[in-house]
């Protein structure tokens, strides 16, 4: 009886080698998953200038958005806010005054992004990140964060679920709060309803740096 039930039971070395062989395929399930369920909208590198992204100045704004090859976050380039005036002395100053903007992005009902970009400034400053309805220029859901920049390269992001009826949008990067010079690179605009979130570090980062 003793010999029948050890014929019948499992070597303790067979269990981890199945135990292994399950989290091997429950890992790569999840990979795949994440891999097939990320849809990239935006990626820009900056690395042949601006890429589809184009500066809009309101109010009287005045400033210029160059690729600047000193210390990019990656690659060879990234591009530069030089803002020589927010507005004209007798209109509003609104930050928006001065931003890149890009445009149209087809947004899925319903479905969560990511908006994300790698800032520096020569000093701490503020910027925001926003997405707007191209009709009417008014905010998409509650996608507009303020963040702040600092003299080391950062990775800023949030994230937010597009509404139902919403299927365009622009993508837009805020500079005008001041006249501070200011650096991106490294943008990225993607869906991230995916069922394993495997983000790199660099996102962390960014949610921590959320100022509101
Ligand atoms: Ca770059």
């Amino acid at each position: 009886m003793d010999a029948l039930r050890q014929d019948r039971s499992t070597p303790a070395s067979l269990v981890v080698a199945r135990r292994r062989r399950a989290l091997i395929f429950l890992v790569s399930v999840c990979v795949a998953a994440t891999a097939a369920s990320v849809w990239a909208a935006v990626v820009t590198d900056f690395e042949a200038g601006l890429q589809g992204w184009q500066l809009q100045l309101n109010r009287g704004a005045q400033a210029v958005v160059e690729p600047d090859g000193a210390n990019p976050a990656h690659g060879k380039q990234s591009v530069r806010f030089d803002i020589g005036r927010l507005c004209a002395p007798d209109n509003q100053a609104l930050p928006t005054n001065v931003h890149l903007r890009y445009e149209p992005v087809t947004l899925k009902p319903s479905v969560r992004y990511v908006f994300r970009v790698w800032v520096r400034a020569e000093k701490r400053r503020q910027f925001s990140l926003r997405v707007s309805r191209v009709a009417d220029a008014t905010t998409v859901a509650d996608a507009y964060r303020t963040f702040n920049a600092e003299p080391t390269w950062r990775a800023f992001w949030f994230a937010f679920t597009a509404p139902p009826e919403q299927t365009e949008a622009r993508l837009q990067i805020v500079a005008g709060h001041n006249q501070i010079p200011l650096w991106i690179d490294d943008v990225v605009f993607e869906e991230t309803d995916a069922p394993c979130p495997l983000y790199p570090a660099d996102l962390l980062w960014g949610e921590l740096a959320k100022t509101q």
